[in-house]
């Protein structure tokens, strides 16, 4: 009961808050903004549904999500849009199909900005309604406009489009430049040892993973044989910067007293903090405190220093005593893969996990584990303990968060669904356009249409089935969520009305798509 009516309090609040903002003076406008929650997007990199145990992870121990998941909604249906990175990332900022943008794929670590500075993003809404914003992690949405001199202020970057405070790795821990940019500086660089980064050739005399493997302390295992830093090898080349470079077992530490360091000076709020994890993403490199935590070798690890990593940020809000005015997202931005490039026994000390849980596929796949993960939504005294099976995607958070803070900002893609989001309703969205390395598929209702594609059906060197296939794919995901019975011949009605929905969304021009090459 009396949550209902800090429920009912709350919302007819916001709800009233768009009218009074066009009338109220600015020590009103101040009052108002101090009542709005702190919003915090914890946002893991390749997480796979089956990774936590409140997803059904029984061998590998994540309490403090687990925390989260159970204090909060835990959906059981909800989305990426896409089974890699940088497209997710940027349909979760801008509240786009990812697919709409023809550069949206993986990025290098020289590709310029992906996002148009005078694009819509999730901390552009919330600064206008009066929030500072900030990013803290991995950015993977390209910096500057593809010819940076990382010697001079990199932009445009998260700061020109939205953030008023940064503090990132350009790209992916495997990818040059290993160095934090903080507001579009590189850290701890001296100019007099500047940084240079090309990924189509070598500087002369630096050693490389493919010439150099006696001085690597990670192998390769495809790919990831450029540059060596810090004896891992990387993709790209990059010179210089020494006293710039991270270090990799440190890494999550440093993001994570970033951020905590940012609440704190951030607590009066109302603040947005989008804290991006770089784990369990290759390389794997946990602190040593981590290290033979899980049992599974360097990939298990990482997925416990980050499980601890998230218990210390949600620690940080309730010594502020914020707890109870923040807003917590958790999720990932693509399915699990467990080969990525290294030779890191991610494999071979795997035993009985399932990183996927009951879902097919992986990371760059078109099945259900690339796209459908871990997606929590906590807010103490808000949000009532439950498990929803409503269909959300990233996709959504722009418009509700907007909802949520009295704004009116959407998107084309991007629905309004706060009530789901806050637990208060289970009607979800009611399709949705998935994504795979530039393939497109479809889920509706209970299911899920993959269109027929060329390629392998399965990436060798990650073992990953990718969902190609010569005719249609059609499951029933409600009788069937592993995705073993295609009903394409079998339910012709079915597919054709699949089809012409998701044609709807997506047009008819969805088979020219590139292969996946992982190098
Ligand atoms: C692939 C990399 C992989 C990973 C991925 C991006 C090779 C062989 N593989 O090309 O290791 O970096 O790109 O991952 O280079 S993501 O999660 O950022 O999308
Ligand atoms: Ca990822």
């Amino acid at each position: 009961m009396m949550m209902n009516n800090i429920f009912r309090r709350y919302f007819l609040r916001t709800v009233t808050l768009a009218v009074i903002f066009s009338a109220c003076t600015s020590e009103q406008k101040k009052e108002e903004e101090k009542s709005l929650p702190n919003i915090i997007i914890i946002y893991a990199d390749d997480l796979g549904y089956g990774d936590v145990g409140a997803y059904g992870a029984t061998e590998i121990k994540t309490p403090n999500i687990d925390k989260l998941a159970v204090g909060g909604t835990r959906f059981t249906s909800g989305y990426a849009t896409s089974a890699t990175c940088s497209p997710s990332r940027y349909a979760l900022l801008t509240g786009i199909y990812p697919w709409r943008n023809e550069n949206a794929k993986i990025l290098s670590g020289t590709a310029p900005l992906l996002i148009d500075t005078a694009q819509l993003t999730i901390p552009k809404v919330l600064r206008k309604q009066g929030y500072h914003t900030a990013i803290v992690g991995k950015w993977h949405l390209g910096l500057g406009d593809g010819n940076v001199d990382w010697n001079q202020r990199i932009a445009p970057g998260p700061n020109e489009v939205g953030f008023d405070y940064s503090y990132i790795m350009a790209a992916t821990q495997d990818r040059v430049p290993t160095v934090y940019i903080e507001n579009g500086s590189v850290e701890g660089l001296d100019p007099n040892d500047p940084i240079e980064v090309s990924y189509q050739e070598n500087f002369p005399g630096e050693p490389t993973g493919l010439d150099n493997p006696e001085l690597l302390k990670m192998k390769w295992d495809h790919g990831h044989n450029n540059s060596i830093v810090n004896g891992i090898p990387r993709i790209g080349f990059m010179k210089g910067g020494e006293s710039a470079k991270w270090v990799d077992e440190e890494m999550a530490d440093n993001f994570l007293s970033r951020a905590q360091k940012y609440i704190t000076e951030h607590k009066e709020g109302p603040f947005f903090l989008y804290y991006a994890l770089q784990q369990p993403h290759v390389p794997r490199t946990p602190h040593s405190r981590f290290v033979g935590k899980s049992g599974m070798g360097p990939r298990g690890d990482a997925i416990v220093e980050a499980d601890w990593c998230i218990g210390e940020l949600v620690n940080t809000l309730q010594k502020e005593g914020i707890l109870e005015n923040t807003l917590i997202i958790l999720s990932s931005d693509n399915g699990p893969v467990l080969n990525d490039g290294y030779a890191d026994d991610a494999v071979e000390k795997l035993g009985n996990h399932t990183p996927g849980g009951p879902l097919r596929g992986g990371k760059y796949s078109l099945f259900e584990a690339g796209t459908r993960l871990p997606f929590i939504t906590y807010w103490e005294g808000h949000i009532r303990p439950s498990v929803s099976g409503a269909m959300v995607s990233q996709l959504d958070l722009l418009a509700s968060l907007a909802a949520l803070t009295g704004s009116n900002e959407k998107t084309t893609d991007s629905q309004n669904l706060i009530d789901v989001f806050l637990g208060k309703s289970t009607v979800g969205r009611e399709e949705l356009v998935l994504e795979a390395t530039t393939r497109t598929a479809f889920r509706k209702g209970d299911w899920a249409m993959i269109p027929p594609y060329p390629g392998p059906a399965v990436n060798k060197q990650v073992n990953i089935e990718l969902g190609n296939a010569g005719g249609y794919q059609l499951y029933n995901l409600q009788e069937d969520i592993g995705q073993q019975h295609n009903l394409a011949e079998t339910n012709p009605e079915k597919l054709k009305e699949m089809v012409t929905s998701f044609e709807k969304i997506r047009g008819k021009d969805y088979g020219s798509t590139e292969p996946l090459e992982l190098k």
